[in-house]
């Protein structure tokens, strides 16, 4: 690479960094779509929302206001359309997974429409209106387990306890295998299942987010109404609501430093991508929040690893950023530090866990991170 463009590259990812340029509120109050095209041709998009942490960075870039755009509307006003997730954002909804009763989900039978799911005895799961007011079952990171809350909420209810009090409402097959329904006694003392139905956090809808993305993070304050308000505005709290997509109101655009591309190439061919559609795989050297940014889009990744920035210089005998800096053999994020080098390894970084640094063959074929 040439000095100059190394410098230029180090000087303009040291601004935006330094000022933590993700969400950009925009105050001058435009219709929803004004917004997006706003945000399309000064920024990336309207404000995508991937999860709370995501949702605590737009809600500080908004300055405590309230009543603004954010980029989630109604795809489609066909019910049909409607597609199933896990209210864990992290958790993907898996239709070969799927554990539904006999007959469902049936959606009311055309009377009215089911978005909601609960689970019953042999924890199948049945799709119901989600005003039905249940107990529920939340999961809990801290300990990994599953807690049967024993109180009528409704589905939204539901899932502000299970997220104020502990991680979410119940995502996913692997978290309902903790549900162990003896540990909860289930059975009353006639032998028969106690809880009518139980909220599970698996829910339909038809809105999407204006830059494609399939983030399946929602923070809705009530049921959105699905006849007229198709487009989704960050209220008080940090929750939603749908919202007329006429209406004049501040909005927050998003400006994706870090992009995680899920196609799986080769660590040059993920390089070439990257320069030609970005700037460069992604590098952090001492960046912090870079590096935090970079970690988070990876446990979003299809891949167990994905690529970035970092090759080994069979010539000088030494690991490198593509911007040209040094990095250390015994650098502390790499899973092994200090193991020895075989010149045809390339950096990648781990999905999971701690998210170190691996050294892996270059002509494996992952999912990988770039800079614009
Ligand atoms: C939670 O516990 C289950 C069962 O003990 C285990 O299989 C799973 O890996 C654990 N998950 C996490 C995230 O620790
Ligand atoms: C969290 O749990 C407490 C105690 O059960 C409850 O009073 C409170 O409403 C819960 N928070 C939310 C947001 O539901
Ligand atoms: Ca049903």
């Amino acid at each position: 690479m040439q000095p100059l463009l190394v410098l230029l590259v180090f000087g303009q990812m040291r601004l935006s960094v330094s000022q933590n340029l993700m969400y950009h509120f925009i105050n001058g109050p435009k219709s929803w779509a004004e917004a997006q095209t706003f945000c399309r041709k000064h920024y990336t998009d309207l404000a995508t929302v991937n999860h709370m942490r995501d949702l605590e960075r737009l809600r500080a870039a908004a300055d405590g206001q309230t009543d603004v755009w954010i980029g989630l509307y109604q795809t489609s006003d066909k019910l049909a359309d409607r597609k199933w997730h896990w209210s864990q954002p992290e958790v993907k909804y898996n239709e070969a997974e799927a554990e539904w009763w006999t007959g469902e989900p049936n959606d009311g039978e055309g009377v009215a429409p089911e978005s909601c799911v609960a689970i019953s005895s042999d924890k199948k799961w049945a799709d119901a209106p989600c005003h039905w007011t249940c107990y529920f079952v939340c999961y809990d990171e801290t300990s990994n387990t599953t807690v049967l809350i024993q109180d009528h909420k409704t589905w939204l209810e539901a899932q502000q306890y299970c997220r104020a009090n502990h991680t979410d409402l119940m995502s996913g097959p692997d978290q309902q295998r903790l549900f162990e329904c003896s540990a909860f006694s289930c059975l009353d003392s006639t032998g028969r299942w106690r809880y009518p139905w139980l909220w599970i956090g698996l829910s339909r809808d038809n809105w999407g987010w204006s830059d494609g993305s399939d983030s399946s993070f929602r923070n809705w304050k009530t049921e959105v109404n699905p006849l007229s308000k198709k487009c989704a505005a960050l209220v008080d709290q940090g929750q939603w609501e749908s919202e007329d997509c006429g209406e004049k109101k501040p909005f927050v655009c998003y400006d994706d430093l870090v992009i995680l591309v899920k196609e799986k190439k080769t660590w040059k061919e993920a390089y070439d991508y990257c320069k030609q559609n970005y700037c460069n795989l992604a590098w952090f050297l001492n960046y912090e929040t870079l590096k935090k940014l970079a970690q988070e889009k990876a446990e979003l990744a299809d891949t167990e690893f994905v690529w970035v920035g970092l090759f080994y210089s069979c010539a000088m005998k030494t690991w490198m950023w593509v911007n040209g800096h040094y990095v250390s053999n015994d650098n502390d994020n790499w899973k092994h530090p200090g193991s020895e080098n075989v010149c045809s390894v390339a950096g990648a970084m781990e999905r999971a866990g701690e998210h170190m640094w691996v050294k892996i063959n270059d002509q494996e074929k992952h999912n990988f991170i770039c800079l614009r």
